[in-house]
């Protein structure tokens, strides 16, 4: 158990749907803390960066020619076992198996468009929260009280 920061990514699916406040709210109402947003069009040479593990896969060129299709919502959440916490909100690949009250079992039917991304493990969210926030996420602390009352 320690805190750990998670890649998440609202893919085109879930950005055209208009999830995205949607999502973001299960993972504020969780406890997770935002640390970096970004909506960006993925050039062709950042998705091949992202997916690059899956390149051999006969699925590559259509999950490459996806999510370069339109803008994606890139975040980064933090929290006590962030990663694995952010991989049971979403759920698993193939929406039609994943179960009710998780982010693709809620909204997604499909394997290839299954509405968002999360890093499955520390290596590979290092890896991707370098790729997509190259500058860095943003260190602060959660509050609420403070901000309630002045
Ligand atoms: P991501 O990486 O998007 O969070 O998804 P998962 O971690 O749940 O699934 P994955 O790495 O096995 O697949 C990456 C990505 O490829 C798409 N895909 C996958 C597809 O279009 N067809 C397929 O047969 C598989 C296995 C969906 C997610």
């Amino acid at each position: 158990m320690g805190m750990q920061t998670t890649f998440v990514m609202v893919k085109p699916d879930g950005v055209q749907r208009g999830l995205v406040g949607n999502i973001i709210q299960r993972f504020e109402n969780k406890g997770l803390r935002l640390v970096a947003l970004r909506q960006i069009t993925p050039s062709l040479e950042l998705a091949e960066s992202h997916y690059a593990v899956h390149s051999e896969r006969p699925f590559y060129s259509g999950l490459i020619e996806f999510i370069t299709s339109g803008p994606v919502v890139a975040m980064a959440w933090t929290g006590v076992d962030a990663i694995s916490v952010a991989r049971n909100i979403i759920g698993p690949t193939n929406g039609r198996e994943a179960a009710p009250g998780t982010i693709r079992g809620d909204f997604a039917m499909d394997i290839g468009h299954n509405i968002i991304h999360g890093s499955d493990g520390e290596d590979t969210a290092a890896f991707e929260l370098g790729l997509w926030f190259p500058e860095g996420v943003i260190e602060w602390t959660r509050d609420a009280e403070s901000q309630i009352y002045e």
